[in-house]
C-alpha cells in the first residue's frame, strides 16, 4: 500500500547519516511521512538467542477488543483481550515491585560507583546526591497508550498465531513501564501489513507510510522481512508526534523481542542511548538492552517529561 506522497521528500530530506561510535550503530535525522523531524535509532540484534516461546501468560492491564484489518484497513475480525493479573493483582503488589526495582537500581548505582571515579564524563548524579526517590505521592492515574500493532507478511507466515504473539510481546514491553511510569500499553488494532525496502529504515518508513494515520499513539511493526537489518529500529521524536509514533521490531523470539519492542517504545519517548561501556545499567544502553527492563534515573526523568505526548 502507499497512500502518501512524502517518500521523495523524505528521502531528500535526509539531511546526515552520523558515523556513531560503534559499528552498529547508524543515527539518521529525516522527516517522516507525518511532517516530524525525526531521528532514526536501530538496534543491533541481540548476541544470545533468549527464550522462543513465552512459557507464561503476559500480565494485561486491562480488558479490551481490538480489531483486526487487512491491508486495506478492511475489519476482518476481532479479538478479545483479557485482564490478567494473576501475578501481581493488588495496588500493594504493584507497590512492593516497584520499591523492589528501584532496591535494584540503587543497589547497581552504588556497585558502578568506583566505576564514577574515574568516569568524568558520564555526567548526571555523579555527586551522589540521591534522587529521593519515588515522586511520593500515592497512586497517579494510570495513562493509557494505545497501540496498532502491524505483522508483515513474513512475519504472519511463520506464525499463524501471530496476533496472540504479538500481544504477548507488547504486554510484556508495557510492564515495565507500568511499574515505573504508570502508562498501560492496550493493542487496539491488528493489522496486516506488507514490508517493502531494501533496510531496516526504509522499512520503518514503509510502515510509517502505509499504516499511520489511524489515530492510535504507537505503531508498531513486527517483521521477518529478509532485508531488516536491525533488531529493532523507531524515530525518536524530540516532542509529540502529529501522528502514531512508529517502531519496527525484529522476529527474535519471545524474550528479545519484547526487549527489543521496550526499547523501541522509549525512543518514541524521545529517549536516546546511553554509552556503551558505560556500565549504566538502562535498556537504553545496548549493553543492557536485551537483559533489562527498566531505565536509569536521567532516561527515568525524561519519560516523565515527556508522559503526557501519549494517551489520557
Ligand atoms: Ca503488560
Ligand atoms: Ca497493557
Ligand atoms: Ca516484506
Ligand atoms: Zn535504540
Ligand atoms: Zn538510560
Amino acid at each position: 500500500m502507499k497512500r502518501k506522497g512524502f517518500v521523495a521528500l523524505s528521502l531528500a530530506l535526509t539531511l546526515a547519516i552520523a558515523p556513531g561510535f560503534s559499528s552498529n550503530h547508524t543515527e539518521t535525522t529525516t522527516v517522516d511521512a507525518s511532517g516530524n523531524q525525526v531521528t532514526i535509532e536501530s538496534l543491533p540484534k541481540a548476541k544470545n538467542k533468549g527464550k522462543e516461546d513465552f512459557d507464561q501468560a503476559a500480565l494485561v492491564e486491562n480488558d479490551s477488543v481490538a480489531e483486526i484489518v487487512n491491508e486495506q484497513g478492511k475489519k476482518i475480525g476481532e479479538k478479545k483481550i483479557e485482564k490478567n493479573t494473576t501475578k501481581k493483582q493488588s495496588k500493594e503488589d504493584k507497590k512492593a515491585m516497584k520499591n523492589e526495582a528501584k532496591e535494584e537500581k540503587k543497589a547497581e548505582k552504588n556497585k558502578s560507583k568506583e566505576g564514577e571515579l574515574i568516569c568524568l564524563f558520564c555526567g548526571g548524579s555523579g555527586g551522589g546526591s540521591d534522587d529521593g526517590g519515588d515522586n511520593g505521592s500515592g497512586d497517579e492515574a494510570t495513562r493509557v497508550v494505545t497501540v496498532i500493532v502491524a505483522a508483515d507478511e513474513e512475519y504472519r507466515a511463520a506464525h499463524s498465531d501471530w496476533q496472540t504473539l504479538t500481544q504477548n510481546i507488547i504486554e510484556n514491553a508495557d510492564n515495565g513501564f507500568t511499574r515505573d511510569h504508570d502508562i498501560d500499553f492496550q493493542v487496539k488494532t491488528f493489522a496486516q501489513w506488507s514490508s517493502q525496502g531494501r533496510n531496516a529504515s526504509e522499512i520503518l518508513q514503509d510502515l510509517d507510510r502505509d499504516w499511520n494515520g489511524n489515530g492510535e499513539d504507537f505503531l508498531v511493526g513486527f517483521t521477518r522481512d529478509s532485508n531488516f537489518n536491525s533488531g529493532g529500529i523507531a524515530y525518536v521524536y524530540s516532542n509529540d508526534p502529529y501522528q502514531s509514533a512508529v517502531s519496527v521490531n525484529l522476529d527474535q523470539g519471545a524474550e528479545n523481542t519484547w526487549h527489543a519492542a521496550q526499547h523501541e517504545f522509549s525512543h518514541n519517548y524521545g529517549l536516546g542511548h546511553d554509552p556503551q561501556g558505560s556500565g549504566i545499567k538502562c535498556i537504553m544502553n545496548y549493553d543492557y538492552s536485551y537483559s533489562v527492563d527498566y531505565w536509569h534515573q536521567e532516561h527515568d526523568d525524561q519519560i516523565e517529561a515527556n508522559k503526557g505526548w501519549y494517551g489520557k
